[in-house]
């Protein structure tokens, strides 16, 4: 029986194993119910008295020697698959992804920082307005077509309540509810009921300036718009100006700027004229004054209004404006800014 532990000693002492199943059968083999060593332990039952405590040493000593090789085994094999796996250790840690600000946001700062400089402030109002706010004080006739509900977005039960479609009517309050002088810009959100395509949106954002004072010439309008043209497309930035209409202001103009696309040459954005209209201008209809409680006698005032979302694709390209309102990630990530 000795030479038989010794045997088994010997040979489970040189097993190698690559894989679990083969450490498996290898257990099962010696360990296992049927296994070798527990017909050993049957056979030690017929050992004589007087050599069982020899043999009995070597049958443990037999036992505890293969549960250590299956042990260093399955040790050996774990400490492999593990380096196997793709897990680099040294690896750095994967960032946050920081989000961008919306492109309308970084133009809308933009416009703000510009007119600050100059000594506007900013203010807010209602997007739910009433008639008067967005129309009637502003000057707008009876009849006039943005009155329309083809147009405009009403309240069904009370076409006194509207959507403001532009936020003038935020200057109109803080005409009614401060004196001259008024240095103001207004940025908002403006509604307007009109088939969504790559031109028109019924949601999109505007910026409004109003300046009144004592003396204020169409020169200052010219000489502020002119700066902020510059501040916003660059130092060589040309404007002119075009007689146009507006019903709160007399007289009025449209903006344009040079396009800085071609340089003034003419090229398919600007459809061969070289010049990019950017906003709409005029001194304050002295009614609209009055209706607000201002000295038409004493006060003169100019206001400009313009739509971000066209300001946004001039200076940066955007050829659809449906992109500025799918908040697609691929799209927002392009735009980076301080402001
Ligand atoms: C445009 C034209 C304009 C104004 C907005 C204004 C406001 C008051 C009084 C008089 Cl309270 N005018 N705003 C004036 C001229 C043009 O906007 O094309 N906007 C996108």
């Amino acid at each position: 029986m000795i030479e038989k532990i010794n045997k088994y000693l010997e040979e489970t002492k040189e097993f190698a194993a690559t894989t679990i199943d083969e450490i498996e059968s290898f257990r099962i083999k010696y360990m296992g119910k049927k296994g070798f060593i527990n017909d050993l332990f049957s056979e030690f039952k017929n050992v004589p008295r007087e050599n069982k405590k020899l043999v009995g040493q070597k049958l443990n000593e037999l036992k505890i020697s293969i549960q250590e090789k299956i042990n260093a085994l399955k040790e050996n094999l774990e400490d492999k698959t593990e380096s196997r796996s793709e897990i680099d250790l040294s690896l750095p840690g994967d960032s946050l992804k920081l989000g961008s600000r919306h492109p309308i946001s970084i133009v809308r700062n933009e416009i703000i920082d510009i007119f600050k400089r100059l000594g506007f402030t900013v203010s807010e109002g209602p997007e739910i307005e009433d008639d008067w706010h967005v129309f009637s004080a502003l000057n707008f006739p009876e009849e006039h077509p943005a009155r329309d509900m083809q147009d405009t977005f009403f309240i069904e039960t009370n076409p006194d309540i509207l959507l403001r479609t532009h936020t003038s009517s935020v200057q109109v309050r803080v005409m009614e509810n401060s004196n001259p002088p008024i240095r103001t810009i207004s940025p908002g959100r403006v509604f307007r009921n009109e088939a969504i395509s790559a031109r028109a949106h019924c949601i999109f954002h505007q910026v409004e300036g109003l300046y009144i004072d004592e003396n204020v010439s169409f020169a200052d309008l010219k000489q502020t718009l002119l700066y902020f043209a510059k501040e916003m497309f660059g130092e060589k930035t040309e404007i002119r100006l075009r007689p146009s209409y507006f019903p709160f202001t007399e007289p009025s103009a449209e903006m344009d700027v040079a396009c800085n696309i071609c340089g003034g040459k003419g090229c398919n954005v600007c459809k061969y004229t070289g010049w990019l209209e950017i906003l709409g201008c005029g001194m304050v209809d002295p009614n609209v004054l009055e209706s607000s409680g201002i000295d038409s006698n004493k006060y003169t005032g100019f206001a400009f209004g313009m739509g971000i979302e066209r300001i946004t694709m001039l200076k940066y390209g955007v050829k659809d404006l449906r992109l500025y309102f799918e908040n697609d990630v691929r799209f927002l990530n392009q735009f980076k800014s301080a402001l």
